[in-house]
C-alpha cells in the first residue's frame, strides 16, 4: 500500500530539513518503506481539505491504508510499531526506547521551539531580549543533563532507536543557534544521527523536493 506524506511545498528553510516532515520521512527510510509526497502551499494549510486530514493545519500528515496521522511523534511510532527496526525486542528495552522519543518531543523540544518563537515571532517584543535569556537557560540545563546521561555511549540506550531519531531530530533544529558546540558529546551524538544512510537519503529528498518546488 502506497504511503503518503504531507509536507510544506516550499519549506520556509529552503530545504535546511528543519521542518517535521524530515523525521518522518528519516523513520520511512530507516525502516525501508517507499513513499510519496504532497506538497501543501502555505496558504492552503487552513483550508478545509487540509483540515480533513490534520486539524491544526500543520504538517507533517501520513496517510498509509486508509490511515490518516499527524503529529511527527505519532507517525513515527506507528512506523517502529507495524515495521520493526526502530524498537528493540526486549519488551523493557522497547519501553525505554518509547520513553525517550516522549522525553524528546516534552522534555526537550518545548524549549528549542520557545528559542525559535522569542527570536523570530516575537523578536519585536519589548521583552524578547529578557526571554531569550530565560529560554537559553533553560535549553542549557536541559543539554547538560541529557550530556550527562548519554556520556560516552553511541547511543542513548544500546542500539539505535526510535528514541535516538527523534532525540537527535529534535536537537538538530538547535543547530543554526550554535548552542550544541558547548556539548561536544551531544553535537557528536547528532552527528552520529545524520551520517546513518536512512538520514542522508532523507535530507537529500526534503532538499530535491524543496529545489524542485522552488518558486521560479
Ligand atoms: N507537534 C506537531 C508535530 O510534531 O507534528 C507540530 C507540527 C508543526 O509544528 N508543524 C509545522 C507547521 O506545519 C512545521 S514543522 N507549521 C505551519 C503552521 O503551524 O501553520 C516546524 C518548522 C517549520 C519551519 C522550519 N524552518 O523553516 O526552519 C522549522 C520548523
Amino acid at each position: 500500500m502506497t504511503i503518503v506524506i504531507t509536507c510544506f511545498e516550499h519549506s520556509p528553510d529552503g530545504g535546511k530539513g528543519l521542518a517535521r516532515d524530515t523525521r518522518v520521512r528519516w523513520a520511512l527510510e530507516e525502516v525501508g518503506r517507499p513513499y510519496e509526497v504532497r506538497g501543501v502551499p502555505f496558504p492552503k494549510l487552513k483550508e478545509p481539505e487540509h483540515l480533513a486530514r490534520h486539524p491544526f493545519g500543520q504538517i507533517p500528515v501520513f496517510e498509509e491504508d486508509g490511515l490518516v496521522l499527524f503529529e511527527s511523534g505519532a507517525i513515527i511510532f506507528h512506523l517502529a510499531d507495524r515495521y520493526g527496526g526502530l524498537l528493540p525486542s526486549d519488551p523493557n528495552a522497547r519501553s525505554r526506547a518509547i520513553m525517550w522519543m516522549f522525553a524528546a518531543l516534552n522534555s526537550v523540544e518545548p524549549s528549542i521551539l520557545d528559542l525559535q518563537n522569542v527570536k523570530f515571532a516575537e523578536g519585536d517584543k519589548p521583552w524578547a531580549a529578557d526571554r531569550l535569556i530565560v529560554v537559553k537557560d533553560r535549553i542549557e540545563q536541559r543539554l547538560r543533563q541529557l550530556s550527562a546521561r548519554l556520556g560516552h555511549a553511541e547511543w542513548l540506550d544500546g542500539e539505535f532507536s526510535a528514541g535516538d531519531l527523534m532525540m537527535v531530530s529534535v536537537l538538530l533544529r538547535l543547530k543554526p543557534s550554535g548552542m550544541l558546540n558547548a556539548f561536544p558529546t551531544l553535537a557528536a551524538y547528532v552527528e552520529r544521527g545524520e551520517a546513518r544512510p536512512a538520514y542522508q537519503r532523507a535530507f537529500t529528498a526534503q532538499q530535491s523536493f524543496n529545489a524542485a518546488s522552488a518558486p521560479a
